[in-house]
């Protein structure tokens, strides 16, 4: 796996962060390292998919760059019929991941598409994912894509939505985001790197508060969602049609 050193180096002027083929080269290390829990996520991806994937329907990894959600799906899956489709509009990401897709023996194909969630058609799903995807959506267009997901699941299908999140509290904001920055310095990334990601992803990733995601999640349609993880300003939820 490639380490992340993107940041190392002292940058004059940093440019806004792009899901770019310098940021797809290194992305498993770059994620594992930034996202507590991350590998956590990813094994229970496949464990919530084997448990609600319906006979002949399909499951959606939206934001699915190297297709870590997808492989989790593919590995637990035990239904007939299922195909999952694995979406971004990362031409790097998508192209890595199909190479590594391609390499797996399995009965499940992975359909990859190069697109904007925002104005693809979802139909016949039983899972849908946004691991750590809905963040990067312009926050304007977050509801019409959850009505979208919603509209295209099947009755009892699942939502699995994962996120970096705000708190409405100062305090608690400022504590989290120390112990987020002690989680990274744990993993090795300098306070140089630290601080110039910070600074890059800015204005690129905004977060929403659990509240706020819960209130929008209703808004869509969906039924109930919970919260099932949940490692310092990182949370997971599923949301149930
Ligand atoms: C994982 N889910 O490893 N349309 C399509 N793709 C998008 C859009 C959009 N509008 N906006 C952002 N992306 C993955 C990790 S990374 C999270 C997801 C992170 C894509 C973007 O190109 C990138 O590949 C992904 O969403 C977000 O389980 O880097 O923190």
């Amino acid at each position: 796996m490639s380490k992340d050193t993107l940041y190392s180096q002292a940058h004059d002027r940093l440019a806004p962060f792009e899901f770019d083929e310098q940021v797809a080269r290194v992305f498993p290390d770059m994620i594992k390292r930034s996202v507590p829990g991350y590998s956590h996520i990813i094994l229970n991806i496949g464990v919530l998919a084997g448990q609600y994937a319906q006979p002949n329907s399909r499951l959606y990894d939206l934001g699915s760059s190297l297709g870590a959600a997808s492989v989790a799906m593919r590995h637990r899956v035990q239904a007939p019929g299922v195909e999952i489709v694995a979406i971004d509009n990362s031409a790097a990401m998508l192209q890595r991941s199909r190479d590594f897709l391609d390499t797996e023996e399995s009965d499940i194909p992975v359909i990859t598409q190069c697109a904007d969630i925002r104005n693809v058609d979802i139909s016949n799903a039983s899972v849908v994912v946004l691991n750590f995807t809905l963040q990067f959506v312009p926050p304007t267009d977050r509801l019409a894509l959850l009505q979208s997901i919603h509209h295209g699941l099947n009755p009892g299908g699942i939502l699995i939505l994962s996120e970096k999140l705000a708190s409405a509290d100062t305090e608690a904001q400022q504590w989290m985001d120390k112990h987020h920055t002690l989680f990274k310095r744990a993993q090795g990334y300098s306070d140089l790197e630290i601080a110039q990601k910070r600074a890059a992803i800015e204005n690129v990733l905004i977060p929403d508060t659990a509240e706020a995601h819960h209130e929008r999640l209703a808004h869509a349609g969906f039924s109930a969602s919970h919260q099932w993880f949940h490692s310092f300003n990182f949370a997971s939820f599923v949301a149930h049609k």
